[in-house]
């Protein structure tokens, strides 16, 4: 591993040259509240007073700028910021010439074509000759093309599911999470044209020096990201089952192993993933695993 104290020393230096990194974040919204809180997860410090445009980390060289999120793209391909925090799906509409850094797991929805509950709907073909009302015309035109459907996309800035209903539009193409918006106004969602997720970005064309303080920032959030997907997991084990749970559950490197005063069973600590966490849960019962504690984790540094 390339010497993260070299880095920091260099970072160290560079700072006393006044590098910063600047980050785009968005200034109200979705997005807002767990992007600062990546980052102080990420132990930054930032202070954030009401109508703020910007603000110094006093702890870390990074500025943050806080942005409308449509905004922000455009703002790192011209180096007003350095590197920002948006959704994919903006990323991707304003397909400027930024690179995809990371994949955050927050603010995740997908962006979905959806008609009136009653309409007849058999394929995408079905959209031929028809107006789909959309805030996401880049996105919605290349799936329609790569369908070769021909429909007239129309652009709306705000409220797009009622547009069917109001006699503007034969289908939407909008974002949705929960799935309730287009319930109360009578749509169904018929097609999935992205799956998206709070994203970092960067411009492609950072300084060495903007780059070394990147890399450190990255190798925080990895740290933070990878601990909310992981559970510490304490659990008293028979002897005997020790070779088949390890293989079960065989931690970063290797669980740790202690002997309990009772006569052959012993303390096994390990590290899951979120993702399979029950399935092992039942495994490990099979074998004979007691007094199960699961504990969560701050950071985890491989
Ligand atoms: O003011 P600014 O321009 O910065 O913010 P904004 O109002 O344009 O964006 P905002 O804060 O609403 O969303 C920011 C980002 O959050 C989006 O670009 C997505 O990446 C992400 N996100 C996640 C969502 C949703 N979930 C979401 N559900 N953005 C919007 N919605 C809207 C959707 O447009 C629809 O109106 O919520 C409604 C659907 O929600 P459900 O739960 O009813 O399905
Ligand atoms: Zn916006």
């Amino acid at each position: 591993m390339r010497s993260l104290k070299r880095i920091g020393r260099k970072i160290k230096t560079m700072n006393s040259n006044g590098t910063v990194l600047k980050i785009a974040v968005q200034k109200s919204g979705r997005l807002k509240d767990d992007s600062l809180l990546l980052l102080k997860e990420a132990s930054i410090e930032i202070s954030n007073g009401n109508n703020q445009l910007k603000s110094k980390s006093s702890n870390f060289p990074v500025e943050i700028y806080f942005l409308r999120d449509d905004d922000i793209p455009e703002y790192v391909a011209d180096q007003v910021a350095d590197i920002g925090i948006v959704g994919e799906n903006i990323f991707l509409e304003k397909g400027k010439k930024n690179a995809l850094v990371k994949r955050l797991g927050f603010a995740r929805c997908r962006l979905a074509i959806a008609v009136p509950r009653n309409t007849k709907y058999t394929s995408i073909k079905d959209l031929n000759g028809k107006q789909v009302a959309t805030s996401y015309p880049v996105l919605l035109q290349n799936y329609l093309s790569q369908n070769q459907v021909s429909a007239n996309v129309h652009v709306i800035s705000g409220s797009v599911e009622i547009a069917p209903s109001i006699g503007l539009a034969d289908a939407v193409c909008d974002l949705v999470s929960s799935g309730s918006t287009l319930l109360h106004n009578g749509l169904v969602e018929v097609e999935t044209i992205l799956q998206s997720e709070a994203v970092l970005i960067k411009n492609c064309n950072l300084s060495e020096e903007k780059n070394l303080i990147l890399n450190q920032l990255i190798f925080r959030v990895d740290a933070v990201l990878k601990a909310k997907r992981s559970k510490y997991i304490l659990l008293n084990i028979p002897n005997v089952a020790i070779d088949k749970i390890t293989s079960i559950i065989p931690g970063m490197t290797s669980p740790t192993i202690m002997p309990l005063c009772r006569e052959g069973w012993s303390s096994l600590h390990s590290v899951v993933d979120e993702d399979d966490f029950w399935n092992r849960i039942d495994q490990l019962k099979e074998l004979g695993a007691e007094g199960i504690l699961v504990i969560p984790i701050e950071k985890m540094i491989p």
